[in-house]
């Protein structure tokens, strides 16, 4: 029993781990691009977030393209954390395979906040992209905090 058990499993374990990891030669290169695409996200987020916050002059045309971008990009993340790419140069947490549920809700919280900064910035009003970067940027908080090793 225990062993058909264990043969069930492997051959579950194949069946979903085979697909996520073949998107990517290497596991260094999934953590590579998901790296990459938040880098890219941030940077485009970032740029919102300093005008929202008055670090940055409000231009809303650079706020609306930049958005649009991070909304686009965050989408990118996701795939490249398949089995197998816990290691190497990352401070992604165990943690993000031990518990992938709350890390997938994470994950879409972020991109659906991430929808509605994008569609406030494309009305150009400074006062909703406060409230969405915020919201946005609570999303990144907390899985960093559950998530990300410091
Ligand atoms: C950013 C960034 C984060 C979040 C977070 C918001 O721009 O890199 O991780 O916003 O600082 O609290």
């Amino acid at each position: 029993m225990k062993k058909i058990t264990a043969l069930a499993l492997a051959a579950l374990a194949t069946t979903f781990v085979v697909p996520a990891s073949a998107q990517f030669a290497k596991a260094e290169d999934a953590v590579k691009y998901r790296q990459s695409a938040f880098f890219v996200m941030q940077q485009n987020f970032g740029r919102v977030a300093g005008m929202a916050a008055g670090k940055v002059p409000f231009d809303a045309k650079v706020a609306a393209d930049s958005a649009a971008v991070a909304e686009y990009v965050g989408k990118l993340p996701w795939a490249a954390f398949g089995q197998g790419t816990d290691k190497g140069d990352t401070k992604a947490k165990a943690a993000i395979w031990t518990d992938k549920a709350t890390f997938d809700e994470g994950a879409n919280k972020m991109q659906a906040e991430m929808v509605k900064l994008a569609a406030a910035a494309k009305t150009g009003n400074l006062d909703n992209i406060k409230v969405a970067a915020n919201a946005v940027g609570g999303t990144c908080k907390s899985c960093h905090d559950d998530f990300k090793a410091k």
